[in-house]
């Protein structure tokens, strides 16, 4: 496919965008992080979101490329929002190949110490899928990320065949819901089972609980009956510019 060739180009071209999308906290709405998500302003194809070209990535060994694009633009802003008087955590995701990289850990530091970053600064989600792909190299792979101090994330929950057995070893600080069953919970009685006891098993496990997808008030309510943590979704903003984000926090405030 032609954006293969294109994508290798791109980071180079400065083409490649960062935006994050906030998080708060259900008990009393403050913000608590934000997500680092990437877009790629294409020349021709106009602006194209991650799950058009990420697994393309990852296939054509671009991945790590693109990861260290992000990780610095995300390093980056921290270092910006941190000169700003802003604490403002920054989730950046990693994929299944940055999993089985030998070189990710010193990849990490290295954006740690260029931007003088603290272990809170900076935290990292990892699908549920990914992880499975190679349950015992990502077991030591996350041991290795978690010795840095960073919060690890397990994202898309509920979509990876993990186990309880192993999701009790990993180091992790927090599940992610996937929005699959969080847009359905209302509606379908079998994902708001599934929210339900995510949200139960997380908390018997010592985890924090956040929702993706969670697109309005009556969502939100309804995840701060249950318990749940944190959410993410349109209730709160879709994911804007990196450098829109201050502007945007405080006319928040
Ligand atoms: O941005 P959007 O909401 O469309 O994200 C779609 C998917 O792409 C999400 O699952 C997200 O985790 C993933 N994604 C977004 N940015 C990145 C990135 O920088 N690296 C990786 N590996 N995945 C990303
Ligand atoms: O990491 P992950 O693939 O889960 O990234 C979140 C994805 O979900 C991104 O593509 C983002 O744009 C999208 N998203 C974020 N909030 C919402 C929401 O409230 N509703 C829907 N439908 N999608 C959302
Ligand atoms: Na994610
Ligand atoms: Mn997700």
């Amino acid at each position: 496919l032609a954006l293969i060739g294109d994508l290798h180009r791109a980071i180079d071209a400065g083409q490649m965008r960062l935006y994050c999308q906030p998080k708060a906290r259900l008990a009393n709405g403050e913000l608590c992080g934000v997500e680092a998500l990437v877009r790629w302003e294409h020349p021709q194809r106009g602006t194209l979101w991650p799950n058009e070209f990420i697994s393309l990535a990852e296939h054509s060994g671009l991945i790590s490329p693109l990861t260290d694009w992000v990780m610095q633009a995300a390093f980056r802003q921290s270092y910006v929002w941190r000169q700003e008087g802003l604490s403002v955590p920054v989730a950046v995701n990693l994929s299944a190949r940055d999993l089985r990289d030998p070189k990710l850990i010193e990849r990490v530091r290295n954006h740690f110490a260029t931007w003088g970053a603290d272990a809170g600064d900076i935290q990292f989600e990892l699908t549920e899928s990914a992880l499975m792909q190679d349950p015992q190299g990502s077991l030591e792979c996350l041991h290795r990320l978690k010795d840095l101090g960073s919060a690890l994330f397990i994202d898309d929950f509920g979509t990876g065949y993990s186990s309880l057995a192993y999701l009790q070893k990993l180091p992790v600080d927090a599940i992610k819901i996937d929005k699959s069953f969080v847009q359905d919970m209302l509606s379908n009685n079998d994902s708001n089972v599934i929210v339900r006891s995510t949200i139960d098993l997380a908390h018997d496990l010592d985890l924090e609980v956040v929702a993706e997808g969670v697109e309005d008030r009556a969502g939100w309510e309804h995840l701060s009956a249950q318990g749940c943590d944190v959410a993410q979704g349109y209730v709160i903003s879709e994911p804007i510019r990196a450098e829109a984000f201050a502007a945007w926090r405080s006319e928040r405030a």
